[in-house]
């Protein structure tokens, strides 16, 4: 195709979120790797037989770090480990040619961010005294939350307290939460700091000592009752400048630049939801709708489809309006699964978000069971028989890392119909393996279905 008829640029941008260890960075690892060694048979995208040609990585957009795949990439292929976790938002940019676009070449910015920080979205548009509200509410009506929190509670309920006592005792509550399995953990630089250190495995007094609830020793802030704020404006003033400098500082650039993207991915991961119990469960599906509320995913109403389009096709991609259009949920890591239980994994996750994306006029969605990197093999199994998978054990039947073995069989747990009720953490396992990558190395992983995410987000 000559080049002089791709006259324009499609521009795409697309951002991956979910919790932290959801596998937001394997998959944009393994989706950049497909992209740049494409092979139409492994990796098909749009009509049949269409190729990926000229693939070039740019210069992120200014204030963005860029991911570092080659890192990750050499992580998964020389060392045979997963990518470390990620302690900052980057950006990876490129652009290409695709054979079925004979007008337009497609430019495609990807966003990754560390997981920690989605808990804090709901700060995007909340003042000191309405988030405090929102967090009390929530402390206070679930049962899970009151029993991590009582010292907190307690202490809110005197008519005066002290700074250093309001926080140590909130500090001790998201200690014990994290040991709970729940993620709605904000302010979140107490799990991850603004330098990269993530919270270590500790007991809760220990969590409580060692780690902030906000930017630093100084800067911290905890939410505050009704009455407290009344009683003591010194406080409530100290904490809402705090709390101002931490959304601007923290949440404005990692959550709110997803605003402008035109595409989501949004990981549900089913296996972690299900092995950490209920309460993790209730989190989650808790911090995806606070995303969407401040994302607000759909068209907007004074735009509509008709001028979307329009200015799409009309205006240079610098000067279109964006906004989310396409949403794809993925539930990760289909490798750990059992075939016979694989369909399943799709509806668990349909039942948990499908309704806050069917609320939303104009967004496009849908949803993808997927493995980034497939690292697993599945024996065959009876309807009810046990589900017994191969690979290389990630860690030994105490929890602890080991180095990387022989391959092993081990078994999964089996996938329910629907939602328990009620269940606690290690109700279900699913054992973690080590990556396995293909000897050759610019041959980009095994993946499922990552081919039809990027169709889906890339339009
Ligand atoms: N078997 C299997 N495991 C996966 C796959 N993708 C991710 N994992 C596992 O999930 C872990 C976390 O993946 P990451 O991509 O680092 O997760 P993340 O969402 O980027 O996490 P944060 O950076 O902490 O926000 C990996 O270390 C793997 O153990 C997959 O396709 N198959
Ligand atoms: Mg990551």
């Amino acid at each position: 195709m000559n080049n002089i008829l791709r006259w324009k640029t499609t521009e795409a941008r697309v951002g991956v979120v979910g919790l932290y260890n959801a596998g937001k960075t394997v998959l944009l690892t393994s989706l950049i790797n497909h992209l740049q060694d494409h092979d139409p048979d492994r990796f098909p995208i749009g009509k049949p037989g269409t190729t990926i040609r000229r693939f070039r990585v740019r210069e992120p957009d200014a204030g963005w770090a860029a991911f570092n795949y080659n890192g990750y990439r050499d992580s998964l292929v020389n060392y045979g480990r997963w990518p470390e976790k990620t302690k900052d938002r980057s950006q990876f940019v490129c652009q290409f040619e695709r054979s079925d676009w004979k007008f337009s070449d497609c430019l495609l910015k990807l966003y990754d961010l560390p997981g920690e920080r989605i808990a804090d979205a709901a700060m995007l548009g909340c003042d000191f005294t309405a988030w405090s509200d929102r967090m009390l509410n929530l402390l206070v009506n679930d049962t899970a939350y009151r029993t991590c929190c009582v010292p907190f509670l307690d202490v809110l309920r005197q008519p005066k307290v002290s700074e250093v006592e309001l926080l140590a005792t909130y500090r001790l509550a998201l200690a014990n939460l994290i040991l709970n399995y729940k993620p709605l953990i904000s302010p979140s630089t107490f799990l991850l700091d603004l330098k990269g250190q993530p919270a270590r495995p500790a007991s809760a007094e220990e969590l409580a000592a060692l780690r902030y609830c906000g930017l630093d020793e100084e800067q911290q802030f905890c939410p505050l009752s009704e009455t407290l704020r009344h009683n003591q404006p010194g406080l409530v003033q100290a904490f809402t400048s705090r709390y101002n400098h931490y959304v601007k500082t923290v949440v404005v650039p990692t959550i709110a630049a997803f605003r402008s993207c035109t595409a989501l991915v949004l990981l549900v991961d089913v296996t972690m939801l299900l092995a950490g119990g209920v309460g993790m469960y209730d989190d989650n599906r808790q911090i995806v709708r606070d995303l969407f509320d401040v994302l607000s995913p759909g068209e907007h109403t004074v735009f509509g489809p008709l001028a979307r389009g329009l200015s799409k096709l009309l205006l240079p991609h610098q000067l279109r309006p964006g906004w989310i259009t396409r949403m794809a949920f993925c539930a990760p890591k289909l490798d750990l699964i059992h075939p016979n239980d694989r369909d399943r994994m799709n509806l668990l996750m349909r039942r948990m978000v499908e309704r806050l994306a069917a609320d939303r006029d104009g967004l496009k969605y849908d949803f993808f069971n997927i493995a980034s990197v497939v690292s697993t093999r599945a024996l065959p199994a009876p309807p009810n028989g046990p589900r017994v998978m191969v690979g290389v054990p990630l860690r030994d039947a105490s929890g602890r890392k080991i180095p990387p073995g022989a391959e092993q069989r081990f078994t999964t747990s089996e996938l329910p119909d629907d939602w328990p009720l009620e269940w606690p953490s290690g109700r279900y396992i699913f054992p973690e393996v080590y990556p396995r990558m293909p000897a050759r190395k610019d041959y980009p992983p095994d993946h499922v279905n990552l081919d039809r995410v990027a169709n889906f987000v890339i339009e």
